[in-house]
């Protein structure tokens, strides 16, 4: 592949809803544009995009790929981002590299939750915005009827600058409604076409609507306009650009990704209208400070299998050269990039060197980590990395063999370099491994690829809620250890109180003796035997938090005292004085957030009411879609994901975060104390 200066370069994150068709387009655009000979199917496994063994199984998105679309001298490279909101991760990764966002609107569906998000995480990274309308091969789709849904809906600054030729089965084709030029498409070869009256007549209203629209971006276009002097269509085009960069106007085009009608009106509208990286603002560093033409590039995807790694990077400043040596600042490290690949899916192409503002990969790189920087040791340059969202979904792993358990830790870190969104955490309670990301369809993703890569076979368990005790009341009483076999015995004795401390304080331990009644030395023993009690709550086994413990009395031996024997009178001393204290089990509460269409809220409601929901607020956003705020116990919401696509047929979506703790009802603590019982049975 040739080397593309940075004006040439358009680099477009395709995003939407769920299965809108970016990875169709995106097979559509390379086929129209002659680099691969067969159009591929997402049902049949077989597009560049969804490259991954595991996204040809689902038949969905699973990471971002990028893939370059060479037309009329430019290169487009197109970001197609995963629907599914478990992979927010890689959308992230998408978002932060790219100049423009084609947002793909599904013609049978309308504006759907995935799409109101897509808008807004557009907005988000500031990101120009461009739309498709997709599907219109489809029965019951209206072109017409899904611009006033996106213009009531989504914005009201959507402009038309297409409108189809046919439609549903017959559609064929599209006009410019600016130049009135219309195109049919056979198997993707685009031939000029005659509109018919009836499509003249409508694109004639649009084209109105159109000019007014551009000319009020423009002070001079619009003093021409309100003289009422006829505007030259290469005056409207170059301010329909700068609106689009702008992001005062949002161009609407119309298309069948599957059907292959359209792509190269697209193709061209992103190569006139959008940015390229020399339009976008200057790069600046992590501190705001311009980049400067010093060599910098971001790494916003790591790819890592048996073989080796794949680091994908945009270059932000410079120009990043294939056999050379940069500096990672994050890691403190020198690098050699001994190959740079320009990737299509899960194809390399090897390049000598990347543009400013262009996307490619590096092979093998030892340290360098997602959202680090390649840069110079002259001038280094480190740039803002990518954010991402906490975990909202944990379970344990465990692994099926005494071998797999061996290979785990190593591939798990893996996998979590790969992959930001994905957490490994040892849970001290149960000494098991807990997994948490966006998920269960994250999770269950991320086991595949545990066996495929790295064979590890692991089972997902149920996730484990963090429970915890505490005390409600004071109380006080006596710890004795007494025992005498043999030769030497074990003397200790202490007198405390437990009492409670608010929410989060987790513990505090105060000395109050006085007059030498236990030895100075032997108090640590005692602290470690109420730290060691701690661990293990009376009702139910979980940790017991948010207390205070105070000694102020005991006694001693001169012999038979030891570390060991007041360690275990502290420890009785607690367990006695804790269970009089009145002691609770506490239960994790979630923040929820769910985004659901409005005829399914009432659903959501009741269902959310039946999980102990405490409902916080509820507030249209958009047109078509409530938001519901609520506080759930986790214990509630393990399988939440499930339920939720069930209740709204897949449309609805939740984000959800730790919130804190609250004391757990009557009739679920009986079940908390079952559920450990049972547990400890097993074991
Ligand atoms: N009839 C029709 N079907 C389409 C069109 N575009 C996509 N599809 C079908 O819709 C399904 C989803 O298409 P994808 O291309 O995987 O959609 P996507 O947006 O990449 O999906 P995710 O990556 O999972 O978000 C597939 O079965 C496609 O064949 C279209 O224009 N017309
Ligand atoms: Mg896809």
């Amino acid at each position: 592949m040739k080397i593309y200066a940075t004006e040439t370069l358009r680099n477009v994150v395709l995003i939407s809803h769920e299965g809108a068709g970016k990875t169709s387009l995106v097979e559509a655009a390379l086929f129209d544009t002659g680099a691969i000979g067969r159009l591929g199917k997402v049902e049949e496994g077989t597009t560049v995009s969804d490259f991954e063994p595991d996204e040809r199984e689902r038949k969905i998105s699973i990471g971002t790929s990028v893939v370059p679309v060479e037309w009329r001298e430019c290169k487009i490279n197109v970001l197609d981002t995963p629907g599914y909101q478990d992979f927010i991760g890689e959308l992230r990764g998408g978002m932060r590299v790219a100049d423009a966002a084609l947002i793909l609107v599904d013609a049978t569906a309308g504006i759907e939750v995935g799409t109101e998000m897509a808008w807004s995480y557009a907005g988000e990274y500031d990101l120009p915005r461009l739309i498709f309308v997709n599907r219109l091969d489809r029965e019951h789709t209206d072109f017409y009827a899904t611009l006033e849904t996106i213009q009531a809906q989504l914005t009201k600054h959507a402009v038309a600058i297409q409108v189809p030729l046919g439609a549903q089965a017959d559609f064929k084709g599209t006009v410019d409604v600016l130049s009135g030029r219309a195109t049919t498409y056979e198997g993707g070869k685009a031939q000029e076409a005659t509109p018919p009256a009836d499509v003249e007549e409508r694109r004639h209203e649009l084209r109105e609507t159109l000019i007014e629209a551009i000319c009020e971006t423009d002070d001079e276009l619009i003093t021409q306009y309100l003289e009422g002097n006829e505007i030259e269509e290469a005056a409207l085009r170059r301010a329909l650009r700068a609106a689009l960069i702008a992001g005062t106007l949002v161009p609407v085009l119309c298309g069948s990704a599957t059907a292959n009608v359209g792509i190269a009106g697209l193709l061209d509208a992103v190569v006139d209208l959008c940015p390229s990286p020399a339009d976008r603002p200057q790069p600046t560093d992590v501190e705001g400070q311009p980049v400067d033409g010093h060599l910098a590039a971001l790494v916003f995807k790591t790819v890592s299998d048996p073989f080796g790694r794949r680091s994908y990077f945009r270059v932000y400043g410079g120009c990043l050269k294939a056999d050379s040596h940069v500096w990672n600042p994050a890691r403190s490290k020198d690098e050699r990039v001994a190959q740079v690949v320009v990737m299509r899916g899960g194809q390399g192409e090897q390049v000598d060197e990347l543009a400013c503002g262009d996307i490619g990969a590096a092979l093998r790189l030892a340290e360098t980590l997602t959202g680090d920087t390649l840069t110079s040791k002259e001038h280094p340059v480190v740039l803002a990395p990518i954010t991402y969202p906490e975990p909202v979904y944990a379970a344990s792993v465990e692994p099926k063999t005494r071998g797999d358990l061996d290979k785990l830790g190593p591939a798990l870190a893996r996998l979590t370099h790969e992959d930001p969104t994905l957490h490994v955490t040892r849970d001290a309670e149960s000494s098991q491994t807990i997994l948490s990301g966006m998920g269960e369809t994250h999770l269950q993703v991320a086991l595949e690829r545990l066996h495929r890569k790295y064979q590890v076979d692991v089972a997902l368990a149920e996730p484990r809620v963090p429970y915890r005790e505490t005390v409600t009341a004071s109380a006080r009483a006596q710890g004795r250890h007494k025992k005498q076999t043999g030769g030497h015995g074990q003397f200790g004795d202490v007198w405390m109180s437990v009492s409670p401390l608010p929410r989060g304080e987790g513990f505090k331990f105060t000395d109050k003796i006085v007059g030498g009644a236990i030895p100075r030395n032997y108090i640590p023993a005692v602290e470690k035997g109420v730290r060691e009690a701690l661990r293990e709550g009376l009702l139910s086994g979980h940790p017991m938090v948010d207390v205070e413990v105070t000694i102020d009395d005991g006694s001693f031996h001169p012999v038979d005292s030891s570390d060991m024997a007041f360690m275990i009178a502290g420890s009785l001393a607690f367990k006695k004085a804790a269970e009089a204290a009145h002691p609770i089990i506490l239960e994790p509460i979630m923040h929820v957030e769910v985004h659901v269409p409005n005829e399914y809220t009432g659903d959501v409601m009741s269902d959310l009411n039946s999980k102990r929901a405490h409902i916080l607020g509820m507030e249209p956003s958009g047109e078509g879609t409530t938001v519901i705020q609520a506080q759930v116990p986790m214990r509630e919401m393990g399988h939440y994901a499930a339920a939720l696509r069930s209740i709204t047929q897949g449309r609805g979506l939740y984000t959800m975060r730790m919130e804190g703790y609250e004391e757990a009802p009557h009739l679920v603590v009986q079940q908390i104390i079952a559920e450990a019982q049972a547990q400890k049975d097993h074991k």
